[in-house]
């Protein structure tokens, strides 16, 4: 079984370098407006988790620059992922506020993708 994940995982990865989308380019002060917009964002991942490549994929076609973090291998994001966001699925989203007050863990690939599209991808 763990032999069948690897492989299958593998594959995926093999699939993202293949098929992995070019980026919008943007003059430097929309990408930078842009770049604003996704600081304070987060994305928790595995590497090899299929609807995780599907969020990838968006934030390469947009150019969104976010931070990702490996909630498969690293134990501190994986606990952070669990205590803050409520469970281990991934992907998943955080959105923290700009005063960093207040955060919102967005799960489901569909969901996060929709968000960035209608939130941040437009400038
Ligand atoms: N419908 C979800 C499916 C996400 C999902 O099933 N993710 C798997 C990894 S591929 C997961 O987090 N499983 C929990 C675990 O392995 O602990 C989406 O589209 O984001």
């Amino acid at each position: 079984m763990k032999l069948v994940r690897w492989v299958l995982g593998q594959l995926i990865l093999a699939y993202e370098k293949i098929a992995s989308p070019k980026g919008v380019v943007r003059d430097m002060e929309t990408q930078a407006l842009v770049d604003e917009k996704t600081k304070n964002f987060t994305l928790y991942q595995f590497r090899a988790c299929p609807f995780c490549v599907k969020v990838r994929f968006a934030l390469k076609r947009q150019s969104l620059n976010i931070e990702i973090c490996d909630a498969k291998n690293d134990p501190t994001h994986r606990e952070t992922l669990q205590k803050n966001g409520g469970h281990i699925k991934v992907p998943c989203l955080r959105i923290k506020s700009d005063s960093g007050n207040k955060e919102e863990w967005l799960y489901e690939s569909d969901e996060i993708i929709r968000y960035l599209e209608q939130h941040v991808a437009k400038v």
